[in-house]
């Protein structure tokens, strides 16, 4: 049986695709409210495919629970923030749930450790926990790390289909994970050390980051310079060694925007790249703030009630608002004292925010300029509602006459 520690974004997922995959779960989390939530039949979060999943996990008879298990498997999957001040990563988390395990765990379990973490974090902050329990690991516990690679809004696919990496000191124990993994992973799945797996979950979401500071780079040029940021990159892209994401206000979610501070807080003198990478993106907000006042200017508007944010998510068609461009604009919106601006997302239901509407029509009835911060497939649907008003389309998604961009 494997008990699946963390029921969050990652977890969850992984607990029913493996329940409906014929492997035996229980899943556990201490946030007694997300259990019944789920015990009640319901998911968390939303996510293209997930309920379908859910339905066949409870069929196949995965079961929620607070408490941890006793049984020879168990995958942690708990949140790695980092710290604000070093930007290191912050393993208190999943540091807990170990020694949780370990209070429980019989000799020769296995315990996977899912979440993203920075390299050496598994040497310096998880072995410890487990000798200090009086187990010697290889002998006593077997202890693994297998990133995991999905992306929110196409996780169930991605679940089935990524490629994966798993570490391990001993290939055998890589290749019996493999095995667990392999019950629904039709993707290849590659066995290495646990450093090296730290390091590449760390570095493939840095690369992301890294390029996309690149576009918002290029956007803040060609802003300067009166260029097309959009056809430039469409042009470049068509060399056959050429590939640049797209500019956009900022960098949200947990991932993107938090994993690659891990590199900067380890090795501060050797990621000077990285470290501006992740300047530019986090001052896409302002960025996008200081567009704001010039399309007001330019337009004679003075009344920054009339402007309304399009989208709180952190990226498009998903419930997620961690680390969300718009939560840090309005933050320095506030640090500019200049409050007021509307904001109204279809895909968060509960008031989290001054001036938040939830309803597409009286959000655009009650303002002039419309921000598009995030492309949810709603605004799309709906571009023809935007006639005769602003926009600043901070995503090239609008298509019509006179639209502003960042
Ligand atoms: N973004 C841009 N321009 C782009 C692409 C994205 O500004 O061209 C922005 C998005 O709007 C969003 C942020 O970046 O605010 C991050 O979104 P994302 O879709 O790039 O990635 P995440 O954070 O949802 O998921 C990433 C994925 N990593 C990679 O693609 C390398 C996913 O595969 C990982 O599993 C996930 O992080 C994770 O959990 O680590």
């Amino acid at each position: 049986m494997v008990n699946v520690i963390g029921l969050g974004y990652i977890g969850l997922p992984t607990a029913l695709m493996m329940a409906s995959h014929g492997v035996e779960v229980i899943g556990t989390d201490y946030n007694a409210e997300l259990v019944a939530t789920l015990n009640a039949g319901k998911t968390t979060f939303k996510e293209h495919g997930l309920d379908e999943l859910f339905r066949d996990a409870l069929k196949a008879g995965v079961k929620f629970v607070t408490d941890y298990q006793v049984t020879d498997t168990y995958i942690v999957s708990v949140p790695t923030p980092y710290d604000k001040f070093s930007k290191k990563v912050d393993a208190c988390y999943v540091v807990a749930a170990v020694k949780e395990v370990m209070r429980v765990c019989p000799k020769g379990a296995t315990v996977v450790i899912e979440s993203t973490v920075s390299p050496g974090t598994i040497e310096k902050y998880i072995r410890p926990v487990i000798e200090e329990n009086g187990f010697t690991i290889g002998e006593d516990i077997n202890l693994v790390h297998a990133p995991e690679r999905i992306i929110p809004g196409n996780m169930v696919y991605e679940l089935l289909h990524n490629n994966r990496t798993i570490g391990a000191d001993d290939k055998a124990v890589g290749e019996k994970v493999k095995e667990l993994y392999s019950s629904f992973c039709q993707g290849e799945i590659v066995v290495t050390d646990i450093k090296t797996a730290e390091m590449t979950k760390v570095v493939e979401n840095t690369f992301r980051a890294v390029n996309i500071a690149f576009a918002n780079e290029l956007a803040k040029i060609c802003r300067h310079d009166n260029m097309d940021v959009y056809e430039i990159i469409k042009i470049c892209n068509m060399h056959p060694r050429v590939n640049i994401l797209q500019p956009g206000p900022g960098v949200g979610g947990h991932c993107i925007s938090v994993d690659p501070w891990f590199l900067v807080g380890d090795y501060p003198s050797l990621t000077k790249v990285i470290n501006e990478s992740m300047k530019t993106n986090d001052g896409m907000p302002d960025f996008v703030l200081n567009r704001i006042y010039e399309i007001m200017k330019e337009n004679g508007m003075t009344d920054v009630k009339r402007v309304g944010l399009y989208g709180l998510t952190y990226k498009e068609n998903v419930d997620d608002m961690r680390e969300s461009p718009t939560l840090q604009l309005l933050e320095s919106q506030e640090r500019h004292l200049a409050t007021g601006l509307k904001v109204y997302d279809p895909f968060i239901e509960k008031d989290v925010v001054d001036n938040q509407y939830h309803d597409l029509d009286e959000f655009l009835d009650s303002v002039d300029l419309v921000v598009i911060m995030v492309k949810h497939n709603e605004i799309k649907e709906n571009m023809d509602k935007l006639k005769g008003k602003l926009v600043l389309d901070c995503h090239n998604i609008c298509g019509l006459e006179g639209v502003y961009h960042i």
